[in-house]
């Protein structure tokens, strides 16, 4: 296996309008990111992933892009970024920026030129079709509601957009197109950033007859998703933009793609693939997704979220390389979803950490996780601003007649804004994050969590992330050592263990709210054991047989 720095970093994401604001206008900027960098040093972490910066309208908070080349007034100016990559690059912590290009903003100058006329030099940059007898070309249902294609009078079609009408797809078929993005690539590259992360990248590639899709129950939309997720075209576009561009720099990269199985995560992120480093799938995020996906939650079952997790891990045991994570700005809380965020708080958010931390591949650190921040349940819909709630709120109240409080349930459950309200920073007014108002309230448990707090408990769950990372960087074994899990049959314990060279790591991690009995498998052969990092004070006497206490977590290395 080869060494690479992206395989032994640990990345942290920063939802930018909400990490820090800095000039009092309620919105998180890049200089409030310049003031928390020694924070971010302390806690360990190598690399940050950028959510977008770029000038934007903001209809879905920066993933709408007018100007690649420029940063979004509300966040500075581009003195400002030179200014973060250079304070950043001066404490040895790397900037991946967010390659937001299956779509541009409605606003960019290329769409605005686009849309004037059917000769137009940039149509051919994004997907235009004539509607059949009236009807929108397929019958696809957009992400945030409603259909995926939007009529344009000016030219009697209509143009595509999985997300937002504000979204339109580019067109990859489109040559030229694809040379626009590479030479804009090659501009952020040029400044000296570290890499990309990949906004739903594996949708690039679409199904040029564009069939109508299946449509699911009651739904009004057709699922075009097998239209247009992992298409004909995906590997040549990927390999070409390697080629390109990625090749010629040591940079991370990393492909955020809903829809991805382990089957093809191995062709995009094999070494000898020359595609990308590695993948963020949606599997185990998914898990307890009801007939409405994440709308409709059910309870789910430790037996299938360890399972998801381990068949990735086995599937990239020898080529291609995971990413790690439990959350980031489009999921909820992870101490909330898959923790307990009432008396097991700490315990469970220090378990989810040690889980997901001790596996094999590159860990992604959400802001917030590191102080053990949590879901938030805002009284009233007006008080939620990401547009997929909205307007999946608009469309079940106010047109399917569905009762608000079990719509509201659900995204106090699964909503974006979950991960979007601002990190706290200490237990002021809007805990420290601006001094005007925020663009979105701050969660009322601010006073009991934040950072000021934690910063100053040896206890906390921030020096537990900072343990953690710790162990990643002084022992091979957790980045290279093999994973293999053991108690496949449990509903309560996840367990597994690393192997490198004569060296073991045994894990194991509770995920109940009773205390339960652990026994070690018979396979597992020790001569001695040290326990390497745990979330109660003492340790059992014996592995061999013990009782585990709730969310209990206990890394041990064994010789
Ligand atoms: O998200 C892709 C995606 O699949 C989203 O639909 C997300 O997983 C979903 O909202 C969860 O319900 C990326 C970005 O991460 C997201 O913030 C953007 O809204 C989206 O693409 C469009 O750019
Ligand atoms: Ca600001």
């Amino acid at each position: 296996m080869e060494k690479v720095w992206w395989k032994e970093s640990v990345v942290y994401q920063i939802y930018p309008r909400s990490f820090m604001d800095s000039n009092g206008d309620g919105i998180g900027d890049l200089q409030g990111i310049i003031t928390k960098l020694d924070y971010l040093k302390e806690l360990g972490i190598d690399v940050i992933w950028l959510s977008p910066v770029y000038k934007s309208p903001n209809d879905d908070n920066g993933y709408d892009i007018s100007d690649y080349q420029n940063i979004m007034a509300e966040f500075g100016a581009m003195a400002d970024f030179d200014q973060l990559l250079q304070d950043a690059h001066d404490r040895d912590i790397k900037i991946v920026m967010d390659l937001v290009v299956n779509h541009s903003s409605d606003e960019h100058a290329w769409f605005v030129e686009s849309r004037k006329s059917k000769d137009n030099p940039f149509r051919d940059y994004y997907i235009w079709k004539p509607g059949k007898n009236g009807d929108p070309p397929t019958n696809w249902g957009s992400v945030f509601g409603g259909s995926s294609w939007q009529y344009d009078e000016t030219t009697d079609e209509y143009y595509l957009h999985i997300f937002s009408k504000k979204q339109p797809d580019l067109n990859w078929e489109n040559e030229t197109l694809r040379k626009a993005v590479y030479k804009m690539m090659t501009w952020w590259l040029e400044k000296g950033i570290d890499g990309f992360r990949m906004d739903v990248i594996n949708f690039i590639s679409k199904d040029s007859r564009y069939p109508d899709g299946e449509v699911h129950g009651e739904n009004k939309y057709g699922d075009g998703s097998k239209h247009f997720m992992n298409g004909p075209r995906i590997h040549e576009f990927l390999q070409e933009m390697n080629k390109e561009v990625l090749s010629k720099y040591d940079v991370l990269t990393v492909g955020e793609m809903p829809g991805v199985d382990v089957e093809q995560g191995k062709l995009y992120t094999g070494e000898g693939r020359n595609e990308l480093n590695m993948v963020f799938q949606f599997e185990h995020v998914d898990v307890g997704n009801g007939p409405g996906g994440k709308w409709t939650p059910q309870p789910w079952k430790l037996t299938e979220l360890k399972g998801i997790l381990t068949k990735w891990q086995y599937g990239l045991a020898d080529d291609g390389w995971n990413s790690l994570y439990w959350n980031n700005h489009d999921q909820p809380r992870v101490v909330s979803r898959f923790g307990h965020d009432k008396e097991y708080y700490e315990k469970s958010a220090k378990m989810l950490a040690t889980c997901l931390h001790m596996m094999k591949g590159t860990p992604y650190i959400y802001q917030g996780e590191e102080l053990g921040m949590t879901n938030v349940a805002f009284e009233s819909i007006d008080d939620y601003r990401d547009l997929e709630t909205l307007n999946m709120y608009n469309e079940a109240v106010k047109e399917l007649g569905k009762d608000p409080n079990k719509v509201m349930q659900a995204i106090y459950e699964r909503g974006r804004d979950n991960a979007r309200t601002p990190v706290q920073w200490d237990d002021t007014e809007n805990a420290g994050f601006t001094t005007l108002t925020p663009w979105i309230s701050v969660n009322p448990n601010y006073k009991e969590v934040n950072a000021k707090k934690v910063l100053q408990d040896p206890n906390s769950i921030f020096h537990y992330y900072k343990k953690l990372i710790q162990l990643r960087k002084e022992n091979e074994i957790v980045v290279y050592g093999k994973f293999e899990l053991l108690h496949e049959d449990s509903e309560e314990i996840f367990s597994y263990t690393r192997e490198h060279g004569n060296e073991k790591w045994l894990v194991i991690c509770s995920f109940s709210t009773e205390a339960i009995k652990f026994d070690l498998p018979s396979q597992i052969k020790y001569q001695s054991k040290q326990l390497v990092i745990g979330n109660y004070e003492n340790e059992p006497k014996t592995i061999e047989a013990f009782e585990l206490k709730p969310y209990q977590a206990l890394v041990y290395k064994l010789i």
